[in-house]
């Protein structure tokens, strides 16, 4: 599945990552600050515009060489992975795909020259079930005006704009959603403060407030009522990121715990000598080969244009559960030392890689959606 450009991109990220970004990973995660000083490196690399086409500027790559950027950025810095991939998958893929050409030009190209994009779709009550959106778009002579919240937003603090969904029906009954971008700049757009997370602390997380915002026609992704398949459309995309997410911190655990159990000598002879650590060094290594085939297989799939829904899902479902047993495991090999904050970066992924079994949709989403995938196909076949 493979070619070589994708293992000659690995190297060239895994290079840039060893160089650049893991050594502010631990400041960034004691400190809770967001990584302004990789935006620069992270441009010139193409990370950013990892889907943009260059005639915006962009640095594409196919989906197998993203999911391997993002699951290298991650192996060092979970925060950083989570914000190249939100940026990305989130927050221009669905310009790309659904904006007119001015939209492209007007927001892709700055994108591409570092300014991150997010993507508001979560409210207080209207996570799993995202049909749910509160957020009201009522229509007025010469546009919309926008009131509402959006909770949980990577990089809402830096963003220069989202892509929000709000219901443009003034019916309950009625689920018709629509997609806005809407700028930071605008008036009646304000960010939240920075919440305060278990893991991922170099990523800035807050909620998105709309107060009277009001927009022009121009400012709806695509056409009125199309906003809720949008959104779900992307997030399919977006959980192969998420999965190369977990993908990168598993791998991370297992450099971590592998090195570890090799230079620590209990007993007169070094801990991977026992067989208990090592069949937990091989399980992890065995689910993080499986993880890693199943995200690159979605990747190619989505590529292809073939039907990915069903494996996103399962890709996404599966890494992040790989990913919390890789970080436990690597816990328990490096022991005392391991609960730790700061000498070793296991007790940094264990807490990161929780969020990728909870963001762009729960395990139980991910079930969910398998299951009715499955079911959509015998249903085909009958
Ligand atoms: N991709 C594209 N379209 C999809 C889709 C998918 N994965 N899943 C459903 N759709 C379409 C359906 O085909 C349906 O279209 P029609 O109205 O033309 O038939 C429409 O979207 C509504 O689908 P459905 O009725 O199944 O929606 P539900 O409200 O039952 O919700 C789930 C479906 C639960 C799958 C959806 O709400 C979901 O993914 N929730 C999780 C959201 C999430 O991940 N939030 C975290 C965001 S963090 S960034």
């Amino acid at each position: 599945m493979l070619e070589k450009k994708h293992y000659e991109y690995r190297e060239k990220i895994r290079a840039f990552a060893l160089e650049k970004i893991e050594p502010l990973a631990k400041t960034l995660d004691l400190e809770q600050r967001f990584p302004y000083e990789h935006i620069k490196p992270l441009t010139e690399m193409g990370l950013l515009s990892c889907l943009i086409p260059k005639k915006y500027g962009g640095q594409p790559v196919d989906t197998i060489s993203y999911s391997i950027a993002v699951e290298e950025i991650s192996r060092v810095c979970g925060s950083t992975g989570i914000m190249i991939a939100a940026h990305n998958s989130l927050g221009t893929f669905p310009i790309l795909r659904f904006g007119t050409e001015e939209q492209r030009e007007k927001y892709l190209s700055r994108a591409a020259q570092g300014e991150l994009l997010a993507f508001g779709l979560s409210e207080p009550d209207a996570g799993s079930d995202a049909g749910g959106t509160r957020t009201m778009a009522h229509k007025v002579d010469d546009g919309w005006v926008i009131n509402g919240s959006k909770c949980w937003i990577t990089s809402a603090t830096v963003a220069f704009a989202v892509v929000a969904t709000a219901r443009t029906s003034d019916n309950p009954e009625d689920r018709r959603i629509t997609s806005f971008i809407l700028e930071k700049e605008w008036e009646g757009y304000s960010v939240g403060k920075k919440e305060n997370k278990l893991g991922l602390r170099g990523s800035d997380t807050a909620f998105l407030h709309f107060d009277d915002l009001k927009v022009s026609e121009d400012s709806i992704l695509g056409k009125e009522g199309e906003g809720f398949k949008q959104m779900l459309t992307t997030l399919d995309g977006g959980r192969i990121s998420i999965g190369a997410m977990a993908l990168g911190l598993a791998q991370g655990a297992l450099d971590c715990a592998l090195k570890y159990a090799a230079d620590r000598v209990q007993f007169g002879k070094p801990i991977i000598y026992n067989q208990a650590i090592q069949h937990k060094l091989a399980d992890m290594a065995t689910e993080i080969e499986g993880a890693r085939l199943m995200i690159y297989d979605s990747a190619r799939r989505k590529d292809a244009g073939e039907d990915f829904v069903q494996q996103s899902a399962m890709c996404k479902l599966y890494a992040s559960e790989v990913g919390r047993r890789a970080a436990a495991s690597a816990m328990d090999i490096l022991g005392g030392i391991g609960y730790y904050t700061g000498p070793y970066p296991a007790e940094r992924i264990w807490r990161d890689v929780k969020l990728c079994e909870i963001g762009e949709g729960t395990s139980e989403i991910q079930r969910l959606v398998i299951a009715r995938e499955m079911l959509k196909s015998l249903k085909e076949q009958r």
